[in-house]
């Protein structure tokens, strides 16, 4: 877990209880790495953490997609412009026999938009690369009726997802969708080898169409991730409700408060789950008492923001050349396409 920076909530965190009871019984193997992964964030002693990519069970995703249809979050609308009005380069860019896999493909909606560029002058293999199994028959729903694509599900992480993809379509050159900004929620330095890694994996003539959040003035960030109408309050409460309903835990979910900063010097929204009183939880899955004193938080997400010379060095530091960068006027977004040459 990367985010291990100085915590607004006051002093030294309380410590966490591990307890022996044997409730593990009847969890998926993913729940069992659940449990770990919270009860390695909720002991940690500097400050409680839960991993961001728990957001997306089936509420959490449907949350998301609420959250980018509101005013206050124009990330998702600036990335579906850039892909409207640069999709039909992109294809021809890639010529009329290309394979695309998406890192992180989620429903599928957005990328549509090029999809649908796409297919209008080649014949296409789609692979999105997703963990979660609904996401991606949704994503295949969402796309079925589109002519000349064949759509080819992988239910993997990003990196062995795409080792998957480039193993089957040696005959086609290869465009890697990495949309959305999820880039977001690595560290810089992670983000770094994650890109390198990727180069790693690809052959000259494939390309990599990175979307990025850019950094933009506090109050649009502030709003984005704290809208008045409660939404994202309720994607990042609803971690805690994940943890209740598969972990058999007893959070009390209204006794957490939806906390948003931004991090100047590390140009990053940090989101957290502030306690309103102290309290203590059971997570019996994860074998654990945690007690909270009152303003203790758990975090629970970076949201990184760039600079566009800050995205091509990076793809140029990764052994990428950068082929393309479009930016969005209305909300300062960035789609930058590097390729290996
Ligand atoms: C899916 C990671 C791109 O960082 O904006 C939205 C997740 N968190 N609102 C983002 C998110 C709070 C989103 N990413």
């Amino acid at each position: 877990m990367a985010n291990r920076q100085q915590s607004p909530g006051g002093p030294k965190t309380l410590p966490a209880k591990r307890t022996r009871s044997r409730t593990t019984k009847g969890l998926t193997a993913e729940q069992r790495v659940f449990a770990q992964q919270v009860r390695r964030g909720l002991l940690d002693p500097r400050q409680k953490q839960l991993p961001c990519q728990y957001f997306y069970d089936a509420v959490g995703s449907a949350l998301y997609e609420a959250i980018c249809q509101l005013p206050e979050y124009g990330l998702w609308r600036a990335d579906c412009r850039l892909l409207e009005r640069h999709g039909r380069e992109l294809g021809q860019i890639f010529g009329n026999r290309l394979a695309v896999a998406e890192l992180g493909s989620g429903t599928g909606r957005k990328t549509r938009l090029l999809l649908e560029r796409l297919v209008a002058r080649a014949q296409v293999a789609y692979f999105p690369i997703d963990l979660s199994t609904p996401a991606l028959a949704q994503c295949s729903r969402n796309l079925a009726d589109l002519p000349r694509l064949h759509i080819a599900p992988v239910q993997k992480s990003y990196l062995e997802g795409l080792q998957r993809v480039i193993r089957v379509c040696r005959d086609r050159r290869l465009l890697v969708l990495f949309l959305g900004s999820t880039i977001g929620n690595l560290e810089r330095e992670e983000s770094q080898h994650f890109l390198a890694a990727v180069r790693r994996l690809l052959r000259p003539g494939d390309g990599f169409l990175l979307s990025a959040d850019l950094v933009k003035p506090k109050a649009a960030l502030l709003a984005a991730y704290d809208d008045p109408l409660g939404v994202t309050a309720a994607f990042n409460r609803n971690l805690l409700a994940r943890i209740n309903r598969e972990l058999g835990a007893n959070f009390p979910l209204g006794s957490f408060r939806h906390l948003v900063r931004y991090n100047e010097s590390e140009r990053r929204i940090e989101m957290y789950l502030e306690a309103q009183q102290s309290l203590e939880a059971r997570i019996p899955a994860a074998r654990l008492r945690v007690r909270f004193r009152r303003g203790e938080t758990i975090w629970t997400e970076n949201c990184h923001k760039y600079h566009p010379g800050e995205l091509r060095a990076m793809g140029l530091q990764a052994g990428f050349s950068v082929a393309a960068q479009w930016l969005d006027a209305e909300w300062p977004f960035a789609q930058t396409l590097f390729m290996v040459s």
